[in-house]
């Protein structure tokens, strides 16, 4: 189905923990608020449902701060669920407890082999292609088990550079349509998305670039007139989320759900 890199029907979100304000931060600007937290997770997740998305909402899992990030230890694909495995080892139980989830959804649920990690927030996702940013949290290891896995199911992969001072290789890219990227202007100089078409965040914005489209709308964090506003004029629809408090533990909107489409039953989605 062309675009499906950007319809999505189901959505999976994780409620954050109270245990959120001991979540992993690369700099430490302050430890996360739980209840502030929680109000813009709700608003998140009526987001996503506004745009046309069925939530199924997890419970929070306190052992694991950064459980509500759920996009990082699952890839969704074709109606397929590939656990993945965090590269911080403090988020490893996180995919052992997703996985019975995933297993209760999905008519398929695959385990990457190995002992490679990756993270999903390094997995950017066209209607043919897979990206794969390596980085602190996805290792070559990891990515050649992955290959296999996303060619058997009609992609090709290609593996890229995150910049080192990036989390994620999606912490400055997402897709608005299968031909076109949010990015940061560093990311798109970088030269890993060339042949792409590339809206770049305004100077200063580049937090911005962790946006999500989910069907007819874009999902942005709020605080980003500039690049609201170059959104708003290359035509699309933009709706704008506080993310304060998932920013201060370097997360954004894509970190925060899994999104997919499951076939109907009985047909064959690949
Ligand atoms: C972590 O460091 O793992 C979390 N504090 C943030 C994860 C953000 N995930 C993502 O961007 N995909």
């Amino acid at each position: 189905m062309p675009n499906h890199s950007i319809h999505f029907s189901r959505a999976i979100c994780r409620w954050p923990a109270r245990s959120v304000a001991q979540g992993l931060r690369a700099v430490d600007r302050g430890a996360p608020d739980p209840d502030l937290f929680e109000a813009e997770h709700m608003a998140y997740v009526a987001a996503l449902r506004d745009a046309g998305a069925m939530v199924t909402l997890l419970e929070p899992l306190e052992e694991h701060p950064d459980s509500c990030f759920i996009e990082d230890p699952a890839l969704c694909l074709k109606g397929v669920a590939i656990v993945l495995r965090p590269g911080a080892p403090s988020r490893a139980g996180e995919a052992v407890r997703l996985k019975p989830v995933l297993e209760g959804i999905f008519p398929e649920v695959w385990e990457l082999p190995g002992r490679g990690v990756v993270d999903g927030g390094d997995i950017l996702c066209f209607d043919d292609d897979v990206m794969v940013g390596l980085s602190a949290r996805t290792d070559r290891a990891g990515v050649d088990a992955l290959r296999p896995l996303v060619e058997a199911l009609g992609y090709r992969l290609r593996i890229v550079e995150t910049p080192p001072s990036l989390l994620h290789f999606k912490t400055e890219v997402s897709l608005l349509d299968p031909e076109t990227v949010l990015a940061s202007r560093k990311l798109a100089r970088a030269g890993c998305l060339d042949g792409l078409r590339v809206i770049e965040t305004a100077p200063g914005e580049e937090a911005a670039a962790n946006a999500i489209r989910v069907n007819d709308r874009v999902l942005l964090s709020a605080g980003h007139p500039r690049t609201a506003g170059r959104l708003d004029a290359a035509g699309y629809k933009v709706v704008q989320l506080p993310m304060t408090q998932a920013t201060l533990l370097d997360g954004g909107l894509s970190c925060l759900s899994l999104r997919f489409s499951l076939p109907a039953p009985g047909a064959v989605a690949r």
